[in-house]
């Protein structure tokens, strides 16, 4: 393959420097994952909005790069061999952009695996799981007569929120005292879950003071600052 001429999404999305890294995103809690790693790893890259309003994740050249029609996508014009490489789902893109950088993930193999499963911990459980408690919460679903939909995830956020606070206890980041892209996974939902969910109150945010202090860390960081605003919307 070579890159642009052979991938389709390059024809809505041209790219001004093709020679960089190409991010397709929404800066919602998926999206700046990737845009965070970016900014954290210098990597340089091209951000291009793609805009739910007009369906751009269903057009047929965002489909031909993630047939599964959700951001973040990425195509590194320079992959593995020289190669272009195209990606999607957030967590391969970070164990890639991880990799590509010699950053973000521990050089010690056995504290590698554990961030990798701290990584799979937000891509299973609270992306999902906070996910359905914005859409029965505040979206859609709070119209639902029956409410047993949103306790259900209203629990299950809570369980987890205390699964990362007991983590957290005796730690700066998820790995201890290295930053790693299991916190770039993680923190984007905590801070969607009390910002743009305002599920805040109806998790009992209050009782989770060390999930509360590491969200404060990682906003802090001028990396993650820029992040969070990419693509502009
Ligand atoms: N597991 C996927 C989830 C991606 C995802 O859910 N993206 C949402 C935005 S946060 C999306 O593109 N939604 C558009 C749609 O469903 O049409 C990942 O982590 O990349």
């Amino acid at each position: 393959m070579h890159f642009p001429q052979d991938f389709p999404i390059t024809r809505k999305w041209p790219p001004a420097h093709p020679e960089r890294i190409q991010l397709y995103s929404l800066p919602t809690p998926n999206g700046v994952k990737v845009s965070v790693a970016l900014e954290e790893t210098a990597l340089p890259y091209e951000a291009h909005t793609v805009r739910f309003d007009s369906n751009d994740q269903l057009s047929s050249e965002f489909l031909s790069l993630n047939p599964n029609n959700k951001i973040p996508a990425i195509i590194d014009p320079d992959g593995p061999g020289g190669q272009p490489l195209a990606l999607f789902e957030s967590g391969a893109i970070l164990v890639y952009l991880a990799e590509k950088s010699g950053r973000l993930l521990p050089q010690d193999p056995a504290l590698r695996h554990q961030t990798v499963q701290w990584l799979m911990f937000q891509m299973g459980g609270i992306g999902p799981m906070f996910g359905q408690l914005g859409f029965f919460h505040k979206f859609a679903g709070k119209e639902y007569e029956d409410k047993r939909p949103l306790q259900r995830y209203v629990a299950e956020s809570r369980r987890l929120l205390g699964v990362l606070d007991g983590h957290l206890r005796d730690k700066a980041w998820m790995m201890g005292e290295e930053y790693t892209v299991a916190d770039i996974a993680i923190f984007p939902w905590v801070r969607n879950l009390i910002g743009f969910y305002e599920a805040g109150d109806l998790v009992g945010f209050g009782d989770f003071a060390e999930v509360a202090r590491v969200l404060d860390a990682f906003v802090a960081r001028p990396a993650v600052q820029r992040g969070l605003e990419v693509p502009p919307r």
